[in-house]
């Protein structure tokens, strides 16, 4: 029997206090435990910034390599074994900056990986730059006449590449946070849940309140309709939907080669007679 204390870690955290990290934190923690799964069920893997530093901050199989390149070591992590429950989590420059081009490439893969995105929209950890989610109009210490981009939507690329599992989801509701990332794990594929996650420092536009007075549930949507998840995924001014944009049913890189089979590499026997005529070529 799973149990929340099992994931807390011991160890001070160097958030600011405020910061929408210790709900989100939080919601995974009791997410987890509620879908009685315990820490050696689970590997995360992170990149650099405030978010990357979550293995540090709950008690689970961790891995914190460069920025922007979470992702190809929990492909490798879950193509050697399928038991283990890979959660990627990271910030929205990590993922979507220095990282976006590895999430293009999961999307095609379609591997079985929990992707949780702080989306605070700027680089928390560098202290305020923009970052590809950050608006248009917002001005910052080295942006100073504002962004001269346009910004990125991460929901509206993923259903646009028609990533098998989309949501968004907000740390102010911390229920519906749980809900989403139980219906990720559940889920076969890849699933991005966007999360946004107020950045109580640096970002002095997207705050709580700012999030509270846009969000909305969705409600009577049927995800596996493409362009009704288009028009939603499009929709980010005065209204902003949360909750599972888009999600289909398709088949995994793992039942694409039925060769890696459904078990870990450590509890396959080699069969070395399979290798014989590839050992013949050195004889
Ligand atoms: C390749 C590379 N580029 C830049 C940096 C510097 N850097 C470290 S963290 C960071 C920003 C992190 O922002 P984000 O991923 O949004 O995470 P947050 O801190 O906001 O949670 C940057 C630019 C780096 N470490 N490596
Ligand atoms: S800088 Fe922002 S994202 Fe980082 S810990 Fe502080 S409030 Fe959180
Ligand atoms: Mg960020």
């Amino acid at each position: 029997m799973a149990e929340l204390k099992n994931f807390e870690a011991d160890r001070e955290t160097a958030w600011c206090p405020g910061c929408g990290n210790f709900p989100l934190r939080t919601a995974l923690s009791e997410a987890l435990t509620e879908m009685d799964l315990n820490p050696e069920q689970i590997t995360m893997f992170t990149g650099i910034g405030q978010a990357a530093k979550m293995p540090h901050y709950i008690k689970v199989n961790g891995f914190n390599g460069l920025h922007g390149r979470s992702l190809p070591p929990a492909v490798g992590m879950k193509l050697a074994n399928p038991e283990m429950t890979v959660i990627v989590e990271s910030g929205d420059g990590c993922s979507y900056g220095e990282g976006g081009n590895h999430i293009l490439h999961n999307i095609r893969r379609n591997l079985d990986i929990i992707h949780l995105v702080h989306d605070n929209q700027i680089y928390g950890l560098t202290k305020g730059q923009a970052s590809p989610t950050t608006g248009y109009d917002i001005k910052t210490d080295v942006q100073t006449h504002g962004i001269n981009a346009e910004p990125f939507n991460p929901v509206r690329f993923a259903v646009g590449m028609k990533a098998s599992f989309v949501a968004r989801s907000f740390v102010g509701d911390r229920e519906h946070l749980k809900e989403m990332i139980k219906a990720a794990r559940q889920h076969r594929g890849y699933a991005l849940i966007d999360i946004f996650q107020p950045c109580v420092s640096f970002n002095k536009v997207n705050t709580y309140q700012w999030y509270k007075e846009r969000v909305y549930k969705l409600k009577d949507h049927d995800p596996s309709d493409y362009e009704a998840a288009v028009r939603l995924a499009d929709e980010f001014g005065d209204k902003i939907p949360i909750g599972i944009i888009y999600k289909e049913e398709k088949p995994t890189f793992r039942d694409r080669i039925p060769f890696l089979g459904d078990r870990a590499l450590v509890n396959r026997k080699v069969e070395v007679q399979d290798m014989e005529y590839l050992l013949d070529e050195f004889k």
